[in-house]
C-alpha cells in the first residue's frame, strides 16, 4: 500500500517497531543485501515484490538519515574527519562507569578531555553530567532530535535529548508519569538543560499540532521574562523554582503543560544588589515603551528610568538608548503573549500594573511636624502617587492614606495612626512586591489554563529551580534559596544511594555499600520543628521587640550542630556549612523578609481597583484554579482574624516556603525520576575554560564519584517479580500464556533474553541500569513482531 512509502507515516504506528528492528540489524552489519533478507522483509516477499523494494528503500533512506546526523555530529562535535565505527568509538568513553581506575583524577581528567574536544555531556550509569560549554553548540537540531528518538543510549554520544527520550520512553512503555530532576549551581546551566528538554519533548510528543507545540515552546521564554534577571553570577539567572509538567496521551501525544512556579525573590521588584538587575520585564516594557514613544501612554517618565530599575544611576538609560536588544526582547514578550492566548486586554492590564509597580516605586515620603504630631508623612512628588493611583485604577487620595497611615481597631475601636517616612516607604515597597508576586501566580495560572488539556493522562515533569548561591553579601534569599538546594541534593541520595542499599539489605542482596556523604543532619537543622532554622526565624517574627540580632542570638542558642556557627566580631552574621560549602549569611532584615506584611489599608484600596485583573489579584474566595496561595492566605487571615490590621499572625515566607517544598516533593515522589547534574567547568563564563579545582569541588559535593560506584557495582533498578513478569512476559511466553509473577517465570525471562550480572533478591529482580534498556528494546522488537502478524492476518500488508 503506498501509505508504508512516506517515512512520516512509517513511523507512526506499528511500522514504527519494525523500522527501528531492520536498522538496529543495518546497524550491525550495514549491507542492504544483508537486510534484504531480514525475517520481516523475507515475510513480504513472494507476495509483493514491489513493497519488498519500497521496504528496502525506505530503511536505507531512514538509516541514512540517522548515520548522516551521526556523522554530522562527529564533525561538529569533535572536529575530527568522519569514521565509520563512530558508534565503537563512543560507547567506552561515554560513561564514567566504564573507567577502570575510580578516582578523582581520573574521573576529572576524563571530563576535562571531553569537555576540551567540545563534548560537554557523559553518563554515569542513567545519570547525565551536562558542563556547561559557554557558547552556542550546533547539536540541538531537528536532525539530532531525530537521533534521540527511541534508540538505544549507546547507539549515539551522550546527550540531554537522550535524557528527554529516556523518560519519554519510560513514560510510554509503562504508563508511569517522569521527572526530570536538573541540579548544579547558579549558572551551571539548568534552565538551559530544561529548554532543551521541552524542544525535545515536543519533538517526540509528535506534536502534529503546531499551534500546540508554538504554545508549548512560548512558555518558558515568558516565565522567563517575568521571573529571571542578571545576578552577579548570571545573566539570565531564574528568581524562582520551576516544576514544568509536560501532559501527554497514553500513546505519548503531547497535549499541553502546567507549570508550578517556586518562591520568586520579590525583594527583587524594590531592591538588588550592586551588579545586579531587576526582573527582566522591567527593562523589557520601558526600553519597548521608549522606543516606540509610548512611554507617556504608561505614564512612564522619559528623561529617567524609574527608581526601581535603575540602581547604577545613568547605566540603564544608556543601554536602552544604545542597544535594543531589550525592545525587542518587548516584542517578543508580546508574541508570546498572543500566541498561548493571552487576550489583548488582559496584556494591557498587565502592562498597566507593571508601569503601576514601577511608578509606585518613585513615590516619595517626607516628614511634616505639626503641633501634636511629628511622626506623620506625605507625598511631596504628586505626580508620581497620581500616575501609579491612574496606572492601578484607584484613587490617588486613598492611596496616599493607606501609605501613610493605618488603621488599629482597639477594643471594637478604630483609631487611624499615622505613619512615620520610613514605615510609609515600607509599605510602599511592601504593596510593590505583593502587586509584583500576584501578577506573577496570576500569569503562571492563566497559562495553566490556557495549556489544560482533559485528555491528557501521564506527564514528564521538569524541575528546574534556582542553584545554590554564595555571594559576597547573602541574605534571607539565599537561605530559601540553598535549602531549597538542599532538599534536592537529599532527594538525589535518598534515591540513588540509601533507598538502593536499604532494599539490598531487605532483600538479602550482597552488594557493597557505597559511603556518600548524607546531608540529612543538615536538612534537619532547616526544616525540623520546633527547634529548626525555619521554626526559630518563625518564632521570633511572631515577637514584635525581636529583631534581626535577637534571632541570630536565638539560632546560637538553639542550633548547636557542627553546621551552624557564629562568626566573632560580625554581629549580625552566621555561616552555615551547606552541603556544597561554607556560606555566611547576613541575618540583616530578615525578621521583617521572612513576616512580608502586607497591611490590611493596602489590600482594601488595591480592591476598589476598577481593573478587572487587580481585583482578581486581592480578592477573595480562590479555588484551586484561582490565583496564588499568598492571597489565600491573607483572606484565610483577614477572615480569622478581623480585628488584627497587621497581619502579625498571617503565613511567613518560612512557612509558605516550608508548604511549597513539601509540595514540590510530593510531586516529584510520585514519577520515575531521572537526574540531570549541571557543572559549570569556569567561573568567568568562558567558552572551552576548564577550571580542575571548580570542578572537582561540585564533583565532591555532588557526590559523583559515590555516585560512578554505586554506579559500577549496584543494581539501580529493582522490580517486584510480580510486576517484572507483567512487562517482560512476551519475552519468553507465548501472548495467550498467563505466567505466574514467580521466581521462575522472572529466570525464564532473563535467560532467554540472554542477559548477565542480574541478581534475584526474596521478592523483587535488581538489576543493572543497563538491563532495563535492552529488556525494552527486546520488549519493543517482539511487540513489533506481534504487530506485523496481526498487520498479515488482516491483510494491512498485501
Ligand atoms: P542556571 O539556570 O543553572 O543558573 P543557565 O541555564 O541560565 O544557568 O545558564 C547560564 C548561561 O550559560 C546561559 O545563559 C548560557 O549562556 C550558558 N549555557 C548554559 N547551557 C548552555 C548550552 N547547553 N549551550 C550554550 N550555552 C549554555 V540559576 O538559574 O542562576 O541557578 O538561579
Ligand atoms: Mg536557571
Amino acid at each position: 500500500p503506498p501509505t508504508l512509502l512516506h517515512p512520516e507515516k512509517w513511523c507512526r504506528g506499528f511500522n514504527h517497531f519494525i523500522s527501528q528492528c531492520l536498522i538496529k540489524d543495518f546497524e550491525k552489519r550495514p549491507s542492504v543485501t544483508h537486510l534484504l533478507e531480514h525475517p520481516f522483509i523475507r515475510q513480504a516477499r513472494g507476495k509483493d515484490m514491489s513493497l519488498q523494494k519500497q521496504l528496502a528503500d525506505l530503511i536505507q533512506a531512514q538509516e541514512q538519515l540517522g548515520f548522516v546526523a551521526k556523522i554530522r555530529y562527529e564533525r561538529i562535535h569533535t572536529r575530527r574527519p568522519y569514521r565509520v565505527d563512530a558508534a565503537d568509538k563512543y560507547s567506552l568513553d561515554d560513561d564514567l562507569v566504564n573507567l577502570e581506575v575510580l578516582d578523582e583524577d581520573t574521573i576529572i581528567h576524563q571530563l576535562q578531555k571531553r569537555y576540551v574536544d567540545l563534548q560537554i555531556y557523559t553518563y554515569v550509569g542513567d545519570i547525565l553530567i551536562a558542563l556547561n560549554p559557554f557558547q552556542n553548540l550546533s547539536i540541538y537540531s531537528p536532525q539530532f532530535s531525530k537521533l534521540y528518538h527511541g534508540v538505544k543510549r549507546s547507539s549515539n554520544p551522550p546527550h540531554i535529548f537522550a535524557s528527554a527520550d529516556a523518560a519519554y520512553q519510560g513514560m510510554v512503555t509503562f504508563s508511569k508519569d517522569q521527572c526530570i530532576i536538573i541540579s548544579g549551581e547558579s549558572g551551571a546551566g539548568k534552565t538551559e538543560s530544561a529548554h532543551l528538554i521541552v524542544q525535545h519533548l515536543t519533538f517526540l510528543g509528535k506534536a502534529n499540532n503546531r499551534a500546540l507545540r508554538e504554545k508549548i515552546l512560548q512558555v518558558n521564554p515568558l516565565v522567563e521574562a517575568f521571573g529571571n534577571a542578571c545576578t552577579a553570577i548570571n545573566d539570565n539567572s531564574s528568581r524562582f523554582g520551576k516544576y514544568l509538567e509536560m501532559m501527554f496521551t497514553p500513546t505519548g501525544a503531547v497535549m499541553g503543560a502546567k507549570i508550578s512556579e517556586y518562591l520568586l525573590e520579590k525583594s527583587r521588584v524594590i531592591k538588588q544588589a550592586v551588579g545586579e538587575k531587576n526582573f527582566h520585564i522591567f527593562y523589557y516594557i520601558y526600553a519597548g515603551l521608549f522606543h516606540q514613544k509610548k512611554l507617556s501612554e504608561y505614564r512612564l517618565p522619559e528623561e529617567k528610568p524609574p527608581r526601581y530599575i535603575d540602581n547604577e544611576t545613568g547605566r540603564v538609560m544608556q543601554d536602552i538608548i544604545t542597544k535594543d536588544s531589550y525592545g525587542r526582547q518587548f516584542e517578543a514578550i508580546k508574541h508570546c503573549f498572543r500566541i498561548i492566548g493571552f487576550t489583548d486586554e488582559e496584556v494591557h492590564s498587565v502592562y498597566k500594573i507593571l508601569a503601576g509597580i514601577l511608578n509606585t516605586g518613585n513615590i516619595e515620603f517626607a516628614a511634616i511636624s505639626s503641633q501634636h504630631q511629628t511622626d506623620k508623612s506625605e507625598v511631596p512628588n504628586a505626580e508620581a502617587l497620581d500616575n501609579a493611583a491612574v496606572l492601578l485604577s484607584i484613587g490617588s487620595e486613598e492611596l496616599q492614606e493607606a501609605l501613610t497611615s493605618h488603621c488599629v481597631v482597639t477594643r471594637g475601636e478604630t483609631i487611624i495612626r499615622t505613619n512615620t517616612v520610613d514605615k510609609a516607604a515600607d509599605v510602599r515597597d511592601a504593596m510593590s512586591k505583593a502587586l509584583y508576586g500576584r501578577l506573577f501566580s496570576w500569569i503562571v495560572n492563566r497559562i495553566n489554563t490556557l495549556l489544560h488539556n482533559a485528555e491528557s493522562r501521564m506527564n514528564v515533569g521538569i524541575l528546574d529551580i534556582f542553584g545554590f548561591e554564595n555571594f559576597t553579601r547573602n541574605s534571607f534569599e539565599q537561605l530559601c534559596i540553598n535549602i531549597a538546594n538542599e532538599q534536592i541534593q537529599f532527594y538525589f541520595n535518598q534515591h540513588i544511594f540509601a533507598l538502593e542499599q536499604m532494599e539490598y539489605q531487605n532483600e538479602g542482596i550482597d552488594a557493597t555499600t557505597v559511603e556518600y556523604e548524607d546531608n540529612r543532619p543538615l536538612l534537619d537543622m532547616f526544616l525540623q520543628k520546633p527547634m529548626g532554622v525555619l521554626s526559630l526565624l518563625d518564632e521570633e517574627s511572631r515577637f514584635p521587640q525581636a529583631t534581626d540580632l535577637t534571632l541570630v542570638d536565638k539560632f546560637e542558642d538553639n542550633l548547636r550542630c557542627k553546621y551552624f556557627w557564629r562568626p566573632k566580631r560580625v554581629e549580625l552574621c552566621f555561616g552555615i556549612q551547606h552541603y556544597a560549602g561554607k556560606v555566611l549569611y547576613d541575618a540583616y532584615g530578615f525578621l521583617e523578609k521572612n513576616r512580608d506584611t502586607l497591611p490590611a489599608d493596602i489590600v482594601v484600596v488595591l480592591r476598589t481597583s476598577e481593573n478587572k485583573l487587580l481585583q482578581q489579584l486581592f480578592s477573595s474566595p480562590l479555588t484551586k484554579t484561582g490565583i496564588s496561595l499568598h492571597s489565600f492566605i491573607d483572606t484565610m487571615e483577614m477572615m480569622r482574624h478581623p480585628e488584627e490590621t497587621t497581619n502579625m499572625k498571617r503565613q511567613t515566607v518560612a512557612s509558605y516556603f516550608r508548604y511549597s517544598l513539601m509540595d514540590l516533593l510530593s510531586k516529584m515522589v510520585v514519577g520515575q525520576p531521572h537526574f540531570v547534574r549541571c557543572i559549570k567547568p569556569n567561573d568567568h563564563r568562558e567558552a572551552l575554560k576548564f577550571s580542575q579545582e571548580r570542578v572537582l569541588v561540585q564533583l565532591r559535593y555532588t557526590g559523583i564519584l559515590e555516585t560512578v560506584k554505586i554506579r559500577q557495582q549496584g543494581y539501580s533498578h529493582r522490580i517486584l517479580f510480580e510486576e517484572f513478569v507483567k512487562r517482560y512476559y512476551y519475552l519468553a511466553f507465548k501472548a495467550h500464556q498467563t505466567p505466574l509473577g514467580s521466581r521462575e517465570s522472572c529466570i525464564a525471562i532473563l535467560e532467554k533474553s540472554k542477559l548477565d550480572n542480574w541478581v534475584l533478591g526474596k521478592t523483587k529482580v535488581f538489576l543493572k541500569y543497563y538491563h532495563i534498556e535492552q529488556l525494552n528494546l527486546f520488549l519493543r522488537e517482539v511487540i513489533g513482531r506481534v504487530v506485523i502478524m496481526q498487520a498479515y492476518t488482516k491483510g494491512w500488508l498485501g
